[in-house]
């Protein structure tokens, strides 16, 4: 308690103080402060073995073998790098000194697309930055870090319970000299929805000023219209803007002329003209094929001056095949993950992509053996997360028909499962590749994405064809999400909106035909953070007002969560989710150079209240906590 912290202060024992002292001696608040964050920490460790982590609930808990330690760091600083680059030369020389690079960039996206494409972005903070080290140190020639963004800005507050912010705070202190990169889904930042222009621009300078270099900025509908607001923000804060082209369909094939070689070079033309300093392809699916990457980077080469950047996923398998198809071609960066993150529903392998261009003129120049070291780490990581992954074996040429992003893959096959229809995964697949059919070949990339999901599960579990669907006849409740995308709020796709089916789904209410950002009124900043400090009985950071904006409800929970358990990003990954063994002993780095050392004893039976108490000892001394058993 604090009485403790004042009565054993050496001042104190001595007898050296005076009045003042309780004023004069902030460490006593220090103190006060680790204890009550090792109590919070340890209620939360009690709450799991009492009650389990909610997030793992029915899944079965993975065999944890020994994880392999991280290969070591030499002391010092870690040399420079693309950081500094950038800090020196400005976006503008950065994309200068990209395109006179013979070497191809490499952006390695382990700690983002990967696990989120993988394992439904459940990867924590605490497995990241024990490898972040590593990669400054030993890996200081990769262009960028993909680290942030997508769907790890809520995963992370609504299932990990850890602040997205401290994450990029905590990556940027310890990765100085790489950049890091995130994803923002333009005007719907790193949400499902189109939000009000100032929101967006508020989250941008909020990540740029925490610590994001490169944007990788994308349209779900590739409406240029919708990205300058976005794009414009991120030019403001001096960061990189990369703006991406979303690749969908497939260039050669003359029955869908819609998205063929002429639109991806006047949509890049287009985005050069807005601003971009690179130019981005995102192949979210994993569709370009490698005569395709090839042919589009030749032709973007010869049509626009910026450096291009190719992102794809394996999920064909034939990933690779593109990447070295592109590099060929001339494309000046790609993305990749760490060898034991790759594959599947992720990107390519960067360590055999490495190991392929070894001495090829244009050899990215990064370290084999610790590129293999570093996959072994993850491997080890990997393992941890087992139950959030599918169970998908191979690459697969079905992709080529559904065109789900790798992103999506996963979390689809999850929702399938808990509506109890993932045994008819190939029907939900079928469903998927109609609903775009009928929803006008669109581009399908978050949150487009999740409307041609939402209807394909709908239809599935509700039995429909898509005869169904397009009958005028047959009254049909449609998802939310997908009136929305009629009513035109997450902007205009290309070609327009198919009208009969338009009409049916909206019935008498009219859709918008302009920028969604153009209608929504600017939110009242300062009465937000009323009430999201009300809501929450604290003053926020900028950068929680941010996570407010974004998601309300989400950030009000964490932020609940976050009182009452405080820090428990800092827990071991088994224990987050599986709680402890009796006898078992951890150490939790609570700040630099303050650990705590957690031994689990036991946990008694519940008491007439339906509490029980969970016996640890911390740093030695017995500890108990009393949890409320709500099983
Ligand atoms: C995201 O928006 O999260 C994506 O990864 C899209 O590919
Ligand atoms: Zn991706």
């Amino acid at each position: 308690t604090f009485l403790e912290a004042v009565i054993e202060h050496p001042k104190f024992v001595g007898c050296a103080y005076t009045t003042r002292f309780i004023d004069e001696t902030p460490e006593l608040f220090a103190r006060q402060d680790r204890r009550d964050r090792a109590t919070k920490v340890l209620s939360f460790v009690g709450d799991v073995m009492v009650n389990g982590n909610s997030d793992v609930a029915g899944l079965k808990r993975p065999l944890i073998g020994h994880r392999p330690d991280l290969p070591p760091v030499p002391v010092g600083e870690p040399p420079a790098g693309t950081k500094q680059l950038l800090d020196r030369l400005g976006a503008d020389g950065l994309a200068k000194w990209m395109r006179e690079q013979k070497r191809v960039l490499i952006t390695d996206t382990t700690m983002r697309d990967a696990h989120q494409s993988l394992f439904a972005t459940r990867m924590r903070s605490y497995d990241m930055l024990a490898a972040a080290p590593a990669y400054a140190r030993l890996l200081p020639g990769l262009f960028s870090m993909e680290c942030w963004g997508g769907a790890t800005f809520d995963v992370a507050m609504r299932f990990l319970r850890e602040d997205p912010w401290e994450r990029l705070k905590a990556l940027r202190a310890a990765m100085p000299n790489l950049l890091l990169q995130m994803l923002l889904r333009s005007a719907n930042a790193v949400g499902y929805t189109n939000y009000p222009d100032n929101v967006v621009k508020q989250f941008v300078a909020q990540a740029a000023a925490n610590g994001v270099d490169v944007f990788r900025v994308f349209d779900s509908l590739n409406w240029v219209g919708n990205m300058h607001v976005a794009m414009d923000a991120v030019r403001e804060s001096g960061k990189v803007c990369e703006a991406a082209i979303c690749y969908t369909g497939d260039i050669f094939d003359a029955a869908r002329p819609k998205y063929d070689l002429k639109y991806y070079v006047s949509m890049a033309r287009e985005l050069e003209k807005a601003g971009a300093h690179i130019l981005g392809i995102k192949d979210m699916a994993g569709l370009a094929r490698p005569r395709a990457i090839a042919a589009l980077v030749s032709a973007l080469k010869q049509e626009v001056g910026l450096p291009i950047h190719f992102h794809t996923h394996d999920t064909s398998g034939l990933s690779a095949a593109s990447v070295l198809a592109a590099v060929d071609a001339g494309v000046d960066a790609v993305d990749a993950a760490m060898d034991s993150l790759s594959g599947l529903t992720s990107q390519p392998p960067l360590g055999s992509i490495c190991a392929a261009l070894s001495g090829h003129e244009r050899d990215p120049g990064l370290d084999q053996p610790t590129l293999n070291a570093i996959s072994r780490y993850w491997e080890g990581v990997r393992a941890l997360y087992a139950p959030f992954e599918a169970d998908i074996r191979s690459g697969t040429a079905e992709v080529y028909l559904h065109e789900m992003p790798g992103g999506q893959y996963t979390n689809l096959r999850a929702q399938a499962r808990s509506l109890g229809v993932e045994q008819h995964w190939d029907w939900v697949s079928q469903a998927y590749a109609d609903v775009n059919k009928m929803f006008g070949d669109v581009v399908k990339v978050t949150p487009t994405s999740k409307v041609v999901g939402d209807m394909a599960l709908m239809m599935v579990t509700s039995n429909l064809s898509p005869a169904d669907v397009l009958d005028p006849d047959k009254e049909i409740a449609f998802p939310e999400s997908v009136v929305s995308f009629f009513k035109g709020d997450l902007g205009q796709p290309t070609g327009g909106f198919p009208e009969a089916l338009q009409k049916k789904v909206l019935g008498a209410a009219k859709p918008i035909t302009v920028r969604p950002g153009a209608v929504l009124p600017p939110a009242d900043l300062a009465a937000l953070r009323e009430e999201a400090e009300k809501k929450t009985g604290r003053k926020l950071s900028e950068a929680e007002l941010a996570s407010y904006l974004m998601y309300p409800k989400v950030f009000t929970d964490f932020a609940a969560h976050l009182r009452q358990y405080g820090d428990v990003e800092r827990l071991p990954t088994e224990v987050f989710f599986w709680g402890m063994q009796p006898g078992q002993e951890i150490s939790i780095d609570l700040e630099k150079g303050k650990s705590l050392i957690v031994r689990y004893l036991a946990t008694a039976e519940a008491e007439e209240d339906g509490s029980r108490k969970v016996f640890f000892e911390l740093n030695g001394q017995p500890r108990t906590v009393r949890v409320f058993d709500r099983k």
